[in-house]
């Protein structure tokens, strides 16, 4: 007799990649499809033993989980899993796994692209052709250039390095902060954050969010930056003190700054809107469609690793595997 497949609960957006890729191998409960989310839970409550989550707006915290009694995995889109509470899941056995590496270069790629708009103006320069202004005059040379700057990342890890392989490339300078050295890592480090912001005239921020990094830019690092500094988010929305970041930019604290990311995305401060001095994206850092389906790929994958008695891929450092 073929075994029973597994009862998955789908939390999130029907992606095809991941429901394509779990229909036929589990039972897949979409939550989405609900109109009483709480009428559609109760009956299978007691067989969900995986959650796929497609996305990392999705909240999972603990009256979530323990509303299934049996639940062994939970497999989350995306690299950053600060929407779960990993810990949590942790004391109470059940794994939590993401999707790193998969989109590494492509977040990288984008943080340059990101960093370049910030420094040279690009996405001003393209407005300022369109609304018919060249053919008055010339759009004004950039105050900033990349050729004088030094970068000081906050975060190394895998983001961080492809973004530092690509800085090195541009020649510039790149020195860096997190808690603790990082292994096979040869750049300056500095213990504390707000020294690095002294020392340098642009921060590129890459750590993942949650309680350590809240509000980690502050507006003492703000004004460590100086009038030359340039802040670029390609991290979470909660690392950066919005409302300081805010005040930085009305009186010239920083020079300008360049945001993939915001504390209540996708609601975005009309102040920083209306500010011509920023650089503003949607959260794209991983968006391309090939990357995506890579990321929704990997999500597929831990969960019919785990299907088959297997070990997850990529559990989260919170939730080490038991089996
Ligand atoms: P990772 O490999 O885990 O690297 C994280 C880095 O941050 C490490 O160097 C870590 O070093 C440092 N760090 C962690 N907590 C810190 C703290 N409290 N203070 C200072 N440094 C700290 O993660 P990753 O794969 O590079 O991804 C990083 C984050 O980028 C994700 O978690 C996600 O939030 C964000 N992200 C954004 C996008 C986007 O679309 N904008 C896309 C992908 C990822 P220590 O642990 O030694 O401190
Ligand atoms: C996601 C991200 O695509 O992986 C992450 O942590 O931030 C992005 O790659 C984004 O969160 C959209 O849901």
């Amino acid at each position: 007799m073929a075994a029973e497949k597994p009862d998955v609960l789908l939390v999130g957006h029907k992606k095809p990649v991941i429901v394509g890729g779990l229909e036929g191998n589990v039972t897949l409960h979409k939550l989405i499809d609900a109109a009483d989310k709480d009428a559609f839970l109760k009956p299978i409550a007691d067989k969900v033993r995986a959650i796929a989550v497609s996305y990392t707006s999705e909240r999972i915290g603990p009256e979530f989980m323990q509303r299934f009694p049996k639940l062994e995995q939970i497999s989350s889109f995306g690299v950053g899993y600060d929407h779960i509470d990993a810990k949590w899941a942790g004391a109470h056995g059940i794994v939590v796994t993401n999707t790193p590496d998969v989109l590494n270069e492509e977040v990288a790629d984008t943080a340059l692209g990101l960093l370049l708009c910030t420094v040279r103006e690009f996405p001003q320069a393209d407005r300022y052709l369109r609304a018919g202004k060249w053919l008055e005059k010339g759009y004004p040379l950039t105050k900033a250039t990349l050729r004088d700057r030094t970068v000081g990342m906050v975060g190394m890890g895998r983001i961080g390095r492809a973004i530092a392989r690509r800085l090195e490339a541009f020649g510039v300078p790149v020195v860096y902060h997190s808690r603790k050295p990082q292994d096979g890592v040869s750049y300056k480090y500095y213990p504390k954050l707000v020294d690095m912001a002294r020392d340098v005239d642009t921060l590129m921020v890459i750590v993942p969010g949650g309680a350590s990094t809240q509000n980690m830019i502050n507006a003492e690092v703000l004004k460590a930056l100086g009038p030359r500094g340039i802040l670029i988010n390609m991290a979470r929305g909660s690392v950066v003190d919005e409302p300081a970041l805010i005040q930085a930019l009305k009186d010239r604290t920083i020079y300008s700054a360049g945001l993939d990311v915001f504390a209540k995305e996708p609601q975005v401060p009309k102040e920083l809107i209306e500010m011509d001095h920023v650089v503003l994206f949607p959260h794209l850092g991983s968006a391309s469609e090939a990357t995506r389906a890579a990321m929704d790929r990997l999500v597929v994958d831990n969960i019919l690793a785990w299907a088959a008695g297997k070990a997850p891929l990529t559990p989260v450092p919170e939730t080490p595997p038991k089996r």
